[in-house]
């Protein structure tokens, strides 16, 4: 596809700070595609004949990070089908889209394969708030979510991969001015009109 014509913002933040449900809102408000590597790993590690199946349930439940190369290509492919299937947020057509990554790059060598290969992101949400309510909410959440990291252990795991591997990169966009911080702690709608308003500045 043509990487000119997309617009892409990363949505980046702690496990359980509120991502997926604020892309959500966001795809309503302004018409994006939304895509959550997470996601798009855990589709992956369940299709039938994936070569990664096993590598993704590995490092979903210790919360360390895929290599990069598969999960770029699966963003990538998503995104291509997304654009080709007008899929690419609504309104939006020959070729052109917008795009929320959510929970990507969360790691310094795929910042640098998505800006080389798939194109530069234009800003990057950063949803933040303690470790004490991420953990409260992941663990009300694992209740039913049946997520296989969704548990104590796998928790506190995601937590240090987090801030040893992911605030690094979080750091890096800060340096070039392209972070906008958004306190997930209170109530989502809250969050939501705080997240609008700073969306609707980004693509003015
Ligand atoms: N909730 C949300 N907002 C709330 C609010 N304001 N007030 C009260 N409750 C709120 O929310 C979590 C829960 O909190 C929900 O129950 C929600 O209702 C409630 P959610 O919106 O799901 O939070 P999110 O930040 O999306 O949490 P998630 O668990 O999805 O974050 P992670 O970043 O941990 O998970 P992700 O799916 O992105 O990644 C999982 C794993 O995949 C990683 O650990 C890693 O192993 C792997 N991965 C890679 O290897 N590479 C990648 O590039 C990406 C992922
Ligand atoms: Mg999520």
């Amino acid at each position: 596809f043509d990487h000119t014509k997309v617009t892409v913002l990363f949505v980046l933040g702690g496990p359980g700070a509120g991502k997926g449900t604020q892309c959500s809102h966001l795809v309503e408000d302004f018409g994006f595609c939304h895509l959550s590597a997470g996601d798009l790993l855990r589709a992956e590690q369940h299709r039938e004949g994936s070569k990664f199946g096993e590598l993704i349930q590995t490092c979903i439940k210790e919360g360390t990070i895929v290599p990069m190369e598969v999960t770029v290509k699966l963003l990538e492919n998503a995104m291509a089908a997304a654009l080709k299937e007008g899929r690419s947020g609504d309104g939006w057509a020959d070729g052109r889209g917008r795009f929320l990554i959510d929970g990507f790059p969360r790691k310094m060598d795929q910042a640098i394969k998505f800006d080389e290969e798939v194109c530069q992101a234009t800003m990057v949400l950063f949803f933040s708030t303690t470790e004490q309510v991420m953990l409260d909410r992941l663990l009300e959440r694992g209740k039913t979510s049946g997520r296989e990291d969704d548990n104590a252990e796998s928790i506190k795991k995601r937590f240090v991969t987090y801030k040893e591997t992911t605030m690094p990169v979080i750091q890096h966009y800060e340096a070039v001015g392209k972070v906008a911080e958004i306190d997930s702690s209170p109530s989502v709608e809250e969050v939501h009109q705080k997240a609008k308003a700073i969306v609707e500045k980004i693509l003015s």
